[in-house]
């Protein structure tokens, strides 16, 4: 697919949930990367300006900004010239960064898996691929049953719906709005979960997780309610400048036709403190959100700048 084609659909959220986001986003910058013909530093020039318009296209996704900065510092520290090797350098880097999303998602299934037990109420918010993979891991030898949001306005429950009814998952979908009574101890004891697993878009350093509007609520339910809370995510979601921006996305989204004078606040994300984590199942094992960042540092210091 071409840059410009992967940009709308990151934009549209055809292509949704910060893997793939990020995957999709590398892939399109070493395909675009071929057609450069200039050298050198203007080589540099053109494909800084790709990935402006990549990072342009959603705030609050460091697994794509990461990646792409891993790119940019290996290009500006080669000697190279010639637009042929610098090419090489970027293929070579992004495919280098895709492995490690690669191997970080079957080290986390396989804990993730690890974590459920035998006939296990699973709850879940929106899509994400790798809680998406984990349960599919999982389902068959646990029996588990899954409960998940629609996720509004954009639907995202349904993806996760499908896919796991695709492979044969017992799945509940609820509303939005009844999530957090679900999680309660009101619905009732056959209503009860077990655990609850959410994906994760972004991490600050004090292991606050951003992820989509709704899993704040969700986290404090599931604290009231003394059920573990996981977060699904590679160490590589780590912001590493610790100032990202939650992404307001388009009124349209919530109400086409809306009143012209009715405000609309379409957040695409919230956050969920730390302290109500019990732990994100990462690459290096399941981590205290406050951990976190000395992991990163160790395995990962080229991401931390200071
Ligand atoms: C998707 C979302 C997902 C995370 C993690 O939001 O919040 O939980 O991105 O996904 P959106 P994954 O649909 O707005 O992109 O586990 O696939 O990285």
């Amino acid at each position: 697919m071409s840059l410009k084609s992967v940009i709308k659909d990151i934009n549209n959220l055809k292509i949704q949930g910060a893997t793939a986001i990020a995957q999709e986003a590398i892939r399109a910058l070493i395909s675009e990367s071929k057609s450069v013909r200039q050298e050198g530093h203007q080589f540099i020039v053109r494909i800084e300006k790709m990935i402006a318009d990549l990072l342009a296209t959603r705030s609050t996704e460091p697994l794509m900004q990461n990646g792409l900065a891993f790119i940019l510092v290996k290009l500006r520290q080669t000697s190279a010239k010639p637009a042929s090797e610098m090419q090489a350098i970027l293929e070579k880097t992004g495919l280098e960064y895709l492995e490690l999303i690669t191997d970080s998602t079957q080290k986390i299934v396989a804990k993730g898996k690890s974590l459920l037990k035998k006939n296990d109420n699973i709850f879940t918010h929106c899509h994400s691929s790798l809680v998406e993979k984990i349960i599919i891991a999982a389902w068959q030898d646990k029996n588990i049953a899954v409960y998940n949001t629609e996720t509004r306005p954009l639907f995202q429950g349904r993806i996760t719906a499908q896919n796991l009814l695709a492979q044969g998952v017992p799945t509940t979908m609820v509303a939005d709005s009844a999530a957090d009574f679900l999680i309660s101890k009101h619905s009732g004891k056959e209503l009860m979960m077990n655990i609850i697993i959410l994906g994760a878009d972004s991490i600050s350093w004090e292991g606050n997780v951003y992820n989509k509007i709704g899993s704040y609520g969700i986290a404090l339910a599931a604290w009231e309610a003394k059920i573990p809370l996981y977060i699904a995510a590679t160490a590589l979601k780590m912001d590493a400048d610790n100032k990202i921006q939650i992404e307001l996305r388009a009124s349209s989204e919530i109400w086409s036709l809306k009143p012209g004078n009715l405000k609309i606040l379409n957040f695409a994300f919230d956050l969920i403190p730390a302290k109500f984590i019990t732990g994100i199942i990462t690459e290096f094992g399941i981590v205290k959100p406050s951990l976190l960042k000395a992991k990163v540092a160790k395995n990962y210091s080229w991401l931390l700048k200071d």
